[in-house]
């Protein structure tokens, strides 16, 4: 009889196996930091992965993790959040799976101002099988699925999430630690949702999105005279990365007058863990015809 396979160290692994070099690697330093420095508790909160050598940051630290289906990080996220709203919700996942397969729930989780951060590790392909055209590709980007290079133009996340109007969009560099642990804490402590959209080397399969690129490009908008209060202008700054040239990092836009979908719906109805079981019997359900 063959031995079974030991599966134990793939359970208990705790340290990333990310490529040496990854941007994800900047990114879950910072989200620690955050999380380190907002002095949460560890039970108070769970961190939502897609899949994707992104959503793999939710293994990765004491915190709750909860391991989803590509591009149903966020409807999980908001799933959670409905039940606990004393819980702080983190979504981590790709551009591959928050605006391809997971685009609607996206849009709708934005207009719904549902009270969760979602990070999205940007870094324009399918890293984790192993690099494909991602709805953020370039023009012209060549891989397996566009050899002759992407005919289609990429979505721009922040302007997507302005559009539908989210109440916290921003954006940050895996390549500037100290800037996005400040960008990640804000969009944490922001009552609705937030968007962190960071930009994020792959450095195995994007030759054209490296750090080289970023850090060329990349600019703090606290350097230049802008208030994030604006949509209307949020939405302008937010188009300059179209040319490929400016890569503007920081808070675009904030409007802290909203009300999240928590706070709606909570003078109605409390959230799931804090009813009573009491008068809940479950009998019949195992009753058969
Ligand atoms: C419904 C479904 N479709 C496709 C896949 C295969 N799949 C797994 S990861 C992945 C791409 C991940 O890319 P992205 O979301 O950008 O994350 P990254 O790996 O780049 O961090 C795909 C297509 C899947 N797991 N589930
Ligand atoms: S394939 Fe790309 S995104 Fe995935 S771990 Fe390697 S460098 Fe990072």
């Amino acid at each position: 009889m063959k031995p079974k396979k030991d599966l134990s160290s793939h359970y208990t692994q705790s340290t990333p196996n990310w490529c040496p070099g990854c941007g994800n690697y900047g990114i879950w330093v910072s989200l620690k930091n955050a999380l380190q420095e907002l002095k949460l508790p560890a039970h108070k909160v769970v961190l939502v992965g897609d899949i994707g050598c992104s959503g793999k940051l939710a293994y990765w630290t004491d915190y709750n993790g909860f391991g989803s289906l590509h591009g149903r990080s966020i409807p999980i996220a908001e799933g959670v959040k409905m039940a606990n709203s004393d819980l702080t919700v983190i979504v981590v996942g790709g551009d591959g799976g928050l605006l391809g397969e997971g685009l609607q729930h996206f849009l709708h989780a934005c207009r719904r101002n549902v009270n969760i951060a979602v990070i999205l590790h940007n870094n324009q392909v399918y890293g984790l099988t192993t690099g494909q055209t991602s709805p953020t590709s370039d023009l012209g980007y060549k891989s397996s699925t566009t050899p002759e290079g992407a005919y289609e133009t990429p979505l721009n996340p922040s302007l997507l999430a302005l559009t539908a109007q989210a109440t916290f969009v921003s954006a940050g560099f895996a390549g500037n630690t100290p800037h996005l642990t400040q960008i990640i804490k804000s969009a944490i402590l922001h009552t609705g949702f937030a968007l962190v959209d960071i930009y994020q080397p792959c450095v195995t399969y994007n030759y054209i999105n490296t750090y080289e690129y970023y850090s060329k490009r990349v600019y703090d908008i606290t350097t230049t005279p802008y208030k994030p209060d604006n949509r209307f202008r949020a939405m302008k700054k937010s188009m300059e990365i179209e040319g490929g040239q400016k890569f503007p990092i920081g808070i675009l836009y904030q409007d802290k007058s909203r009300p999240s979908l928590q706070d709606n719906i909570q003078n109605r109805v409390s959230p799931l863990v804090k009813q009573s079981i009491n008068n809940i019997t479950v009998k019949s359900l195992f009753e058969q015809d």
